[in-house]
């Protein structure tokens, strides 16, 4: 097996922790995580509080701009909203209701009406796109690395992970958590934008960390996932109907399903079966490297990059479904070891999980995507996981029930690029 010489895994140590991106310019805007309309901060509007126990406040409205985004009237009779005043302190997260006189701090988008935390508010959020095609992974991973974020990584990295409005909260147990968690059935298609309305699931990561010559600042990271129906990715025409959600990107989770790669067959378990009745490359549309392809022109318009020059929006890339391969494979290799767990991007591990994974692409004919994330992506990190850790049976999660498999990885990562995470070396081997 030979590897292309490309530079090794790009990995620089974090740098200073300044607002907004590492090595970017911070974004001068909101980007609205419901509708993706861009607007200034200082004129995002309030919600009065309204009336609750015995604090009197303005009488609920029926929202015309929430009920068109969500398309339904139910959940839409809401204090009313109102501008925020001309002249504000600096950073004031608060304004006076001109209906009651009562002091607010819920803001919302001024064209969605949907709830902007003040959080959010403070440090824009970054917003991240799970892509991947039909079938590669994405629901199930939803579930899983929410649940995993809010619980067991939660707890390790001392993170909270808070919906920013109730339709995320019904919307995770009803979807993603009861069927699959607690039913343990496995989620079905999603269904495409052109005949289901989507929405985003809107969550904010929050996490306080303690710089070293500084106090204690927290830190917010807003997770925008979108469950694209794999389907809308694999035309340009339908991929448009998500234009907004990725040229909004500032960041990308990219799954793959290995089953889908030419030469993955005999790394698969034989009794694994979990492939199905489908030939890998019956469907180019349907190709990891032409949906990413797909996604890549999207970013480029949006970031107005000139050709040969490199996006620097953050691509992880992952293979999912990693419980098929055969333990021969998984054994003494780098996937195969736990991460050390303790609140720190492992390095070491970091690197060494890259070239790995990179080398099974190589091996599986699926090389080109490599070069291909090589030439288009300023920083691309390559992952191997598995939401449900084994094969599910008969529409079922396996018998041992759902457990996740290094799902955190990409997102660890992102933090780590975000400068929310700090990197470590040289602990264990
Ligand atoms: N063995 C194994 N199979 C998995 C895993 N995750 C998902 N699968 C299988 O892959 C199938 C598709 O998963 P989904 O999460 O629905 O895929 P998707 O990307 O959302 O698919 P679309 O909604 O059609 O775009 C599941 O029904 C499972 O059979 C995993 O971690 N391990
Ligand atoms: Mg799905
Ligand atoms: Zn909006
Ligand atoms: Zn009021």
């Amino acid at each position: 097996m030979s590897l292309p010489s490309r530079a090794s895994l790009r990995m620089s140590p974090p740098r200073v922790n300044l607002p907004g991106w590492p090595g970017l310019p911070a974004p001068p805007e909101i980007t609205c995580p419901y509708c993706f309309a861009e607007l200034a901060a200082a004129r995002v509007p309030f919600r009065c509080r309204g009336q609750a126990g015995r604090r009197s406040g303005c009488a609920p409205v029926l929202d015309r701009e929430l009920a068109d985004y969500t398309g339904s009237t139910a959940g839409a009779s809401l204090p009313p909203v109102f501008d925020a005043p001309a002249r504000r302190g600096r950073g004031e997260g608060r304004a006076v209701c001109p209906g009651c006189g009562q002091a607010t701090g819920n803001r919302v988008c001024p064209g969605c009406h949907n709830p902007l935390p003040s959080a959010y508010c403070d440090s824009p959020g970054r917003i991240v796109a799970l892509v991947g095609a039909k079938n590669a992974g994405k629901s199930t991973y939803i579930a899983v690395l929410l649940h995993e974020l809010m619980n067991r990584v939660g707890t390790e990295l001392d993170t909270s992970l808070v919906a920013c409005d109730d339709r995320t909260i019904e919307r995770y147990k009803r979807d993603f958590a009861r069927p699959l968690l607690e039913e343990r059935r496995l989620l079905p298609t999603t269904a495409s934008a052109a005949t289901a309305p989507r929405e985003p699931l809107v969550y904010l990561l929050t996490r306080s960390r303690r710089a070293r010559f500084a106090r204690e600042r927290t830190e917010s990271l807003a997770l925008v996932l979108f469950d694209t129906a794999g389907e809308d990715l694999r035309s340009r025409e339908v991929r448009d109907l998500h234009l907004r959600y990725l040229e909004a990107a500032d960041a990308i989770i990219f799954l793959v399903d290995p089953l889908e790669l030419p030469g993955a067959d005999a790394a698969v378990a034989a009794a694994g079966g979990a492939g199905g009745d489908r030939t890998p490359g019956d469907d180019p549309d349907s190709e990891p490297i032409n949906i990413i392809a797909r996604v890549t022109e999207a970013l480029r318009q949006r970031h107005g990059t000139r050709p040969g020059e490199r996006l620097p929006v953050p691509v992880a890339v992952a293979l999912t479904k990693i419980d098929v391969l055969r333990p021969a494979l998984l054994r003494q290799s780098a996937l195969h070891r736990s991460r050390s767990g303790a609140g720190v991007l492992d390095l070491d591990d970091r690197e060494a999980v890259h070239e790995q994974v990179r080398s099974l692409l190589h091996e599986w004919q699926a090389g080109q995507l490599d070069t291909y994330l090589g030439q288009q992506y300023a920083d691309y990190a390559l992952f191997g996981l598995s939401a449900l850790g084994g094969t599910p049976e008969g529409g079922r999660v396996g018998a041992g029930g759902v457990r996740p498999y290094r799902a955190e990885d990409p997102l660890l990562w992102l933090l780590y690029r975000f400068g929310m995470l700090d990197g470590s070396r040289g602990k264990g081997g």
